[in-house]
């Protein structure tokens, strides 16, 4: 039996704190997709195809790395590409309540896909994609926060904006 799992994110951009759960996440999982939804509480910097695509460049060097993109309930996606799992990452206690909460409404929605939590590196605990794109914005070195691609497409973009 082919064990997948599903990465679901907003990914906006990727950084090396969700690199770090989607290369654990493989060495567990026969198959992870890496997914990129919608976050209706976000406003995104980057389009969908975007985030994609520097998700591809961040993650081919992992050979049973799938990356897409779903408009759409996270179950439905997962039952789609027959996954029994769902991985998510956690840094701190902040982070528990609203996991927690989309867990719980997640398995209402579909009680065969169990969900499961990677700790995050301590050296990423405090990392997230606003934070980059905060320090980002005014010129700061993101080198140790996020692969290449991405610190490249965010020069340009906050180049753009300006
Ligand atoms: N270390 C460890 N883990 C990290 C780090 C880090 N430094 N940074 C981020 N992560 C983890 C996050 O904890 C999360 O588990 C994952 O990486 C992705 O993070 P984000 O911020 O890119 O993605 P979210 O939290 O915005 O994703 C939310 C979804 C898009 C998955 C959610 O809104 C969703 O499922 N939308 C589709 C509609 C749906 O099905 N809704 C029902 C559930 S409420």
């Amino acid at each position: 039996m082919t064990n997948i799992a599903v990465c679901p994110g907003s990914f906006d951009p990727i950084t090396y704190g969700h690199l770090d759960i989607i290369t654990r996440g493989a060495k567990v999982f026969d198959k992870v997709h890496v997914v990129v939804l919608s976050n209706s509480s976000k406003q995104p910097l980057f389009t969908v195809d975007e985030r994609m695509e520097l998700i591809r460049q961040s993650t081919a060097h992992l050979p049973n790395v799938e990356v897409a993109s779903f408009q759409g309930l996270l179950v439905d996606y997962a039952k789609k590409v027959h996954a029994s799992a769902i991985i998510r990452g956690l840094r701190a206690v902040s982070d528990f309540e609203y996991e927690m909460q989309i867990t719980s409404m997640n398995r209402v929605l579909e009680d065969e896909i169990e969900t499961f939590f990677i700790m995050t590196n301590n050296q990423y605990s405090f990392l997230s994609s606003s934070i980059v794109k905060e320090v980002s914005k005014y010129g700061a070195d993101i080198s140790e926060l996020v692969p290449k691609p991405v610190e490249e497409a965010l020069k340009l973009k906050y180049k753009q904006a300006r």
